[in-house]
């Protein structure tokens, strides 16, 4: 049992290691990672990125695959044990809610979640330009595409599990065309998932290097008795480029746009090898995290080095303990700013 009280569901079959012997970080990695190696279907050279949720009595997921031509698409997968995964080698086929085919130009970094008894999925879609495109299922079968969430640019989009104050949560990051060199965390509200507004920003990038030059939401926030738990990538900039880090804040569970705790520390950053050498060198991308409400048993699924799919694994009392006590607020991050 952990300390923390949970709001979620119990998974028992949560993908799980004790923490070896020794280790005195916050975080560690699953010892078979990465889980997806590179070609893991026939037109995928390197799927990464991903995000899955409970489903039946195993898993199904949302993988970021990019193909052999260097299109990138989402493909869907499942799994009866979190680790071994059977992806589709055909990229999600949407209709629009008229019953009409679409298919974006190109999808990329999706997430996924349940709320109520629908699951929505979130990705970075071509809108001339990137930005939040929407879509839901039931069954991942038949997959509805929605009205995009905003106008270009914008990336991360990632919804809260459950309505706050009566509305749908949707954090984002506003970005550029490109290889963005800046970006903070923001959110909106929508009654209906169609019109988006009451914009807030939650976070901002800056302190610790690691996350100086960009911050962006990883996984669906996990609701729990401190906060709302974030775990999300803070980005820094270096001679050889961006490195990817990441980091954990607890939000206030009526008002999330209000930071009550926020890691100076990373949780996470890119050591392994499969992490640092890849074909985007020093990426660890984590886009969606289980989490046991008996145990506080967290597995965290992150995209590694834009190449592989790989595990890491924390303890909700740990981790929290973790944020609570090397906490640094950043400018704005408590009021509510808009
Ligand atoms: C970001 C996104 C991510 C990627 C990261 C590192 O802008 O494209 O999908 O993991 O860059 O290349």
């Amino acid at each position: 049992m952990s300390k923390i009280k949970v709001i979620g569901e119990s998974i028992k079959n949560i993908p799980w290691e004790d923490k070896p012997a020794g280790c005195t970080d916050v975080t560690w990695r699953h010892s078979g990672n990465p889980i997806i190696k590179r070609n893991p279907t026939k037109r995928s050279s390197r799927i990464f990125n991903s995000a899955l949720v409970p489903y039946g009595d195993g898993f199904a997921g949302v993988f970021r695959s990019d193909h052999r031509d260097g299109g990138m698409y989402i493909h869907v997968g499942s799994s009866k044990d979190g680790f071994k995964w059977d992806i589709d080698d055909e990229e999600i086929k949407w209709v629009d809610e008229s019953g009409a085919l679409y298919q974006p130009n190109y999808a990329y970094d999706p997430r996924v979640v349940k709320i109520e008894d629908t699951y929505y999925i979130m990705w970075c879609t071509d809108f001339g330009g990137p930005t939040i495109g929407l879509g839901k299922t039931k069954d991942f079968k038949k997959f509805i595409r929605l009205e995009n969430a905003f106008i270009p640019f914008n990336r991360n989009g990632v919804l809260f599990p459950r309505k706050i104050n009566g509305n749908y949560v949707l954090l984002s990051r506003p970005s550029d065309t490109g290889h963005t060199p800046f970006g903070d965390i923001f959110l909106s509200e929508s009654p209906d998932m169609t019109y988006w507004g009451k914009h807030r920003r939650v976070m901002t990038r800056g302190g610790g290097s690691w996350q100086g030059t960009k911050i962006g939401a990883g996984p669906i926030p996990i609701e729990t008795s401190e906060g709302w738990l974030l775990i999300y990538h803070g980005v820094c900039f270096t001679c050889n480029g961006f490195v990817y880090s990441t980091g954990a804040a607890l939000l206030d569970i009526d008002r999330p746009s209000k930071v009550l705790y926020r890691c100076r520390d990373f949780i996470l950053t890119p050591e392994a090898p499969y992490e640092t050498t890849g074909f985007v060198d020093n990426v660890v991308f984590p886009c969606a995290a289980l989490c046991d409400a008996d145990t506080g048993r967290i597995a965290m699924y992150c995209g590694a080095a834009d190449t592989y799919v790989s595990i890491a694994y924390a303890q909700i009392d740990e981790l929290i303990d973790y944020i609570k006590s090397n906490s640094q607020l950043l400018y704005g991050d408590d009021v509510e700013f808009r």
